[in-house]
């Protein structure tokens, strides 16, 4: 009877988990679907890459242990609302603020909790723009509101951050303190280089259309 019991237990929670795939498969369809219209319009592609994951069972265990959430799959899916993430990188900090726009404003994409990092980086030098939607999944039983977690990023803020998260690690969260300086030195450095390849990028933009004018 135990195994039984365990065998259910296992089969719901797979279940739980495939309906945050199908949220975040439903995610990726629609920022592809921007990127390559975009690219259809205006002649150019606002994003360098989209990477997508599940959180694995032993981190959202891991998760609902250390915020002390309750162990049922109601409490999960209100609670931890990361299960399904999606990382989009743009070229510029325009495009991460026009592909955000674009994709929060359309009408089956309900925003959670917007998080903007960018506005305002974390003390550590961490910039990204983050928020929470839910989407809409049909199944054979019907309907489901999927939260998935967007963060949209330039390639400068990924490079940072990806680097940093790895230190991170390294170091099993206990960084030498000169190296956490020298990270947020390195984060100031990244968005400096934003605002110069912004500028540039505006610049190439207003030439490339003088000369069509004329
Ligand atoms: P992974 O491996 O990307 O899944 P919490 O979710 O409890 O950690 P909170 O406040 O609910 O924190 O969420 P927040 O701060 O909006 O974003 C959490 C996610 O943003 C992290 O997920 C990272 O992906 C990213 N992030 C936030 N702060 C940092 C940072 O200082 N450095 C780096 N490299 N990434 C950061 P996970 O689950 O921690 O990691």
């Amino acid at each position: 009877a135990a195994i039984a019991e365990a065998r259910q237990l296992r089969d719901a929670f797979q279940r739980f988990l495939r309906e945050y795939e199908f949220g975040m498969r439903e995610v990726e369809t629609k920022i592809s679907i921007l990127r390559d219209e975009f690219t259809h319009m205006h002649a150019y592609n606002p994003i360098e890459h989209v990477k997508s994951r599940l959180k694995s069972p032993d981190s959202i265990v891991e998760k609902v242990a250390r915020r002390g959430v309750e162990a049922d799959f109601d409490s999960i899916r209100a609670e931890i609302t990361d299960i399904a993430g999606v990382r989009i990188t743009c070229s510029f900090v325009s495009d991460v603020y026009r592909l955000f726009n674009l994709f929060t404003q359309q009408d089956d994409v309900t925003v959670r909790i917007v998080k903007d990092y960018i506005a305002q980086p974390k003390p550590n030098g961490y910039r990204s723009l983050h928020v929470i939607v839910e989407v809409p999944v049909f199944l054979s039983t019907g309907r489901v509101a999927v939260p998935v977690e967007v963060q949209f990023r330039t390639i400068a803020m990924d490079f940072w951050a990806s680097l940093e998260h790895k230190i991170h690690y390294k170091f099993d969260g206990r960084v030498p303190s000169h190296l956490v300086q020298s990270l947020t030195d390195a984060a100031d450095a990244a968005e400096e280089l934003d605002q110069r390849m912004e500028r540039l990028h505006r610049e190439a933009h207003e030439i490339n259309h003088r000369v069509l004018e004329v």
